[in-house]
C-alpha cells in the first residue's frame, strides 16, 4: 500500500468501476452538509445516486470521515453525514488537516477536485461552484474553487455560479487562469437559479460527446487543469430573474448587517434564500443538481467510449 492509499476509503462500487475503465461521476458533500436543510439533503443525495447509476455510470460522493477520505459512501454513512453537526467544510486549505487530525469534514468543489484527481475520476457533478463575491474589492472574497481549477484536471458540470456572486468578475478570474467555461447548450453564462444571464459564455457545445472529444484533445495537447461546463437549469424549475434578484438582494443586506464572513458566507446566503423565496429556490436547487448529474453521466460515458 502507497502512502496515498492509507488515507483512502474506495467504496467497492467505485473501486470496481475505476479498475475496468468504467464511467464514474464524482460528486460532493458540502451541498449535503452545508447547502441544504435535512431531510431534502438526503433525500437529494441517495436521488442524485440513481440518476446516475440510470445513466450508465458509477456515482462517488466524497466525504472525509473520522480522516479517511471517503470515495463512495455507503448508505448508512450518507445518512450520518446528512444530519451531522459540526462538519467542517473543507477546501485545498484544511482538507490536509482534516485528514491529519481524524476530523470530520465535507469536501467543497475544490476538495472534490483534489480527491477526485487522487483516484482517477475526471468528471464532476455539483450544483453552483463558488466564485467572486460582489464587493470582492473590499473583502477580498473569492472562492477557492476558482484557483482549483487552474491546477486539478476534473471536468465540473454546474448551473453556472450562483447569482449571489459577482458573475463577471467571476469569469475574468476563470479566463484569467486559463479555465475552459463551456456553456450546454447555451450562449449566455446560465446564473443558477435562471437559465441565462446578460454575459456570453467564451465557449458553446451542444453534445456530452463534443465535450468528451474536448478533453481529450486538451490531454492530448498536455493542456493540465479544470473544465467548467455551465449547464442551464431545466426551463420549467427556473425562477425569473427578477424574482430571484430581489431575493438575492435582501440575502445580501441581511448577510452584510449580521457581520457572516469566511466559510459562513456561501451557506448563509443559501439559507437565507431558502427562506425569503419559501423554499422556491431549494426545489430549483435540487432540480439543476438531478440536471447536472445526469449531463456529467454522459460525459463520462462518452470519455469511455472515446477511450476503447
Ligand atoms: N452552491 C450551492 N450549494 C453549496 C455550494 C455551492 O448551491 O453547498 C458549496 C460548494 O461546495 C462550493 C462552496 O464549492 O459552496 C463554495 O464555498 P465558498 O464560497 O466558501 O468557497
Ligand atoms: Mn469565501
Amino acid at each position: 500500500m502507497n502512502s496515498l492509499d492509507n488515507h483512502l476509503v474506495i467504496s467497492a462500487a467505485v473501486a470496481h468501476a475505476l479498475d475496468a475503465g468504467d464511467p464514474v461521476v464524482a460528486l460532493e458533500s458540502t451541498i449535503i452538509t452545508h447547502g441544504m436543510p435535512h431531510p431534502r439533503n438526503l433525500e437529494t443525495a441517495l436521488a442524485v445516486e440513481a440518476e446516475i447509476v440510470s445513466r450508465g455510470a458509477i456515482p462517488a460522493t466524497i466525504a472525509i470521515l473520522e480522516g479517511k477520505i471517503h470515495i463512495g459512501l455507503e448508505r448508512h454513512e450518507l445518512e450520518s453525514l446528512a444530519v451531522a453537526k459540526e462538519v467542517l467544510k473543507l477546501s485545498r486549505a484544511d482538507l490536509a488537516y482534516a485528514v491529519a487530525c481524524g476530523k470530520n469534514g465535507s469536501t467543497t468543489v475544490a476538495a472534490t477536485m483534489m480527491a477526485a484527481q487522487m483516484v482517477g475520476i475526471s468528471v464532476f457533478a455539483t450544483g453552483g461552484i463558488g466564485g467572486v463575491h460582489m464587493g470582492a474589492e473590499e473583502s477580498f472574497d473569492i472562492s477557492a474553487d476558482l484557483s482549483e481549477f487552474a491546477r486539478t484536471n476534473v471536468i465540473v458540470v454546474c448551473a453556472g455560479p450562483k447569482a449571489i456572486l459577482d458573475l463577471n468578475k467571476t469569469l475574468e478570474v476563470l479566463e484569467t487562469n486559463g479555465i475552459p467555461v463551456i456553456g450546454y447548450q447555451s450562449d449566455t453564462l446560465p446564473a443558477f437559479w435562471t437559465r441565462s444571464s446578460s454575459i456570453n459564455v467564451p465557449i458553446r457545445m451542444n453534445s456530452a460527446l463534443e465535450i468528451a472529444r474536448h478533453a481529450a484533445t486538451r490531454q492530448q495537447l498536455g493542456i493540465d487543469g479544470g473544465t467548467l461546463i455551465a449547464n442551464p437549469v431545466p426551463r420549467e424549475f427556473e425562477i425569473p430573474g427578477s424574482v430571484i434578484a430581489s431575493i438575492i438582494e435582501q440575502a445580501l443586506n441581511d448577510a452584510d448587517k449580521l457581520g457572516v464572513s469566511g466559510k459562513e458566507v456561501t451557506p448563509y446566503l443559501l439559507s437565507r434564500m431558502l427562506e425569503l423565496s419559501d423554499g422556491k429556490s431549494l426545489e430549483t436547487n435540487i432540480e439543476l443538481v438531478l440536471n447536472n448529474a445526469r449531463l456529467a453521466s454522459d460525459i463520462a460515458v462518452e470519455l469511455k467510449k472515446l477511450a476503447t
